[in-house]
C-alpha cells in the first residue's frame, strides 16, 4: 500500500491556449482518487495550491509569456511537493500546463538531495521540452521544464534548480515535436531520447526496462512526467498541443504497469490535459484510468515475475 498525496496545481502560465486551470477540477470529477484507494492505496487531497503574490520579473527574451506567474507556480509547488515526499507519501500532482514541472521537479529534487539520493526523470511528451527562456521562440514556459531540471544556463529569473539531474539519469519517451534550438542542445548532452522512431523500432517496453534497471541499481527516487500529449490525439483530444503519431491505449498501459511493477516511482506530475477541449470527459477518464494501471490495477493478478 501506497500513501499518495493530490496536490491540485491550476497552473495555466505555461502556454497561452486557457484551459489547464480546470485540470484539477476534471480529474476530482472523473474519480482519481476512489480509483486509486479503489486499489488499496491511501489518498489524502491537499486541495489546490494557490499563487503566491507576484514578484516582479524580467527576462532578456522579449517573447517569454507569464513569467511573474510561472515563478509564483515554481515556488509553491515545489514547496508542496517536498512537503509531501517528507511524509513519506506519493505525491500525485494534478496538473495544469508543463510549466509545473518547474516546480514539482524542483521539489523531488530537493528532497532527494535531503535523502542522499539520485533522483531520475522519465518524462512522456511529444515535446521534449528542453528549451531555456533565452532559447524559446513561442515564449511558451511549458516549453523549459527539462532544461531547468538538467541544470542548463539561460534559467537566471528563477531559483537555481537544487541539485540539477545529470543527463544520464533522464529518460525522454515518447517525442515526436522537437525544435530547432532544443535539437541543438540535446545533441550536447548524453540524455536518453526514446523518440517514437526508437520506440516504433524497439517496441515501448524495452527502453524502459533498461532505464528502470538503472534507476533501481542506482537505488534512486523516480520522478514521473506525464504530459497528456504523450498519447496519441484519436485517444486523448483534451490537449493544446496534439501531434499525431502518439501511443496507443494499450501501449500507455504496458508504460504504467511496467511502472508499477517496478516499484519505483516516487512522485508524478499529470500535466497538459485542457478540459475545455475535452470529448465527454473522455481524456480525463483515460489520464484516470491510466494512473490506475501505476498504481497496480492489472487485468488479471497472476504472480507478477520482477521486471528485470
Ligand atoms: N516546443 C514547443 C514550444 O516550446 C511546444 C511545447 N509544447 C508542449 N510541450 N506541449 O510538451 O513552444
Ligand atoms: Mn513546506
Ligand atoms: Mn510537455
Ligand atoms: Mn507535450
Amino acid at each position: 500500500m501506497t500513501r499518495t498525496i493530490l496536490i491540485g496545481a491550476p497552473v495555466d502560465s505555461g502556454q497561452r491556449r486557457p484551459g489547464c486551470l480546470m485540470g484539477p477540477a476534471a480529474y476530482r470529477v472523473a474519480g482519481i482518487a476512489g480509483a486509486i484507494r479503489d486499489l488499496g492505496h491511501g489518498v489524502e487531497d491537499w486541495g489546490d495550491v494557490a499563487l503566491p503574490d507576484l514578484q516582479e520579473a524580467v527576462c532578456a527574451n522579449p517573447a517569454v509569456d507569464q513569467l511573474p506567474e510561472t515563478l509564483g507556480w515554481t515556488e509553491v509547488l515545489a514547496d508542496r511537493v517536498d512537503d509531501a515526499l517528507s511524509e513519506g507519501a506519493m505525491p500525485v500532482i494534478l496538473g495544469g500546463d508543463h510549466s509545473l514541472a518547474l516546480g514539482s521537479v524542483s521539489g523531488a529534487a530537493a528532497h532527494a538531495r535531503r535523502a542522499g539520493r539520485p533522483l531520475f526523470l522519465l518524462w512522456l511528451d511529444a515535446h521534449s521540452d528542453f528549451h531555456t527562456p533565452m532559447t524559446t521562440t513561442s515564449g511558451n514556459l511549458h516549453g523549459t521544464p527539462v532544461a531547468y531540471i538538467a541544470g542548463r544556463d539561460g534559467f537566471d529569473a528563477f531559483p537555481p534548480f537544487p541539485a540539477p539531474i545529470p543527463a544520464d539519469r533522464i529518460c525522454l519517451y515518447g517525442i515526436r515535436s522537437v525544435d530547432p534550438a532544443e535539437h541543438a542542445a540535446l545533441l550536447e548532452h548524453d540524455i536518453a531520447i526514446n523518440d517514437m522512431r526508437v520506440l516504433d523500432e524497439h517496441g515501448i517496453v524495452a527502453p524502459l526496462r533498461s532505464f528502470l534497471t538503472k534507476v533501481r541499481e542506482a537505488g534512486g527516487m523516480l520522478h514521473v512526467s506525464l504530459d497528456v500529449d504523450f498519447l496519441d490525439p484519436s485517444i486523448a483530444p483534451a490537449v493544446g498541443t496534439t501531434v499525431p503519431g502518439g501511443t496507443t491505449f494499450r501501449e500507455a498501459h504496458l508504460v504504467m504497469e511496467l511502472l508499477h511493477e517496478s516499484g519505483l516511482v516516487t512522485s508524478l506530475d499529470l500535466v497538459e490535459l485542457n478540459p475545455f477541449l475535452d470529448d465527454r470527459g473522455r481524456t480525463a477518464k483515460l489520464m484516470v484510468d491510466l494512473v490506475g494501471s501505476l498504481m497496480g490495477r492489472k487485468v488479471f493478478d497472476r504472480p507478477t515475475r520482477s521486471f528485470t
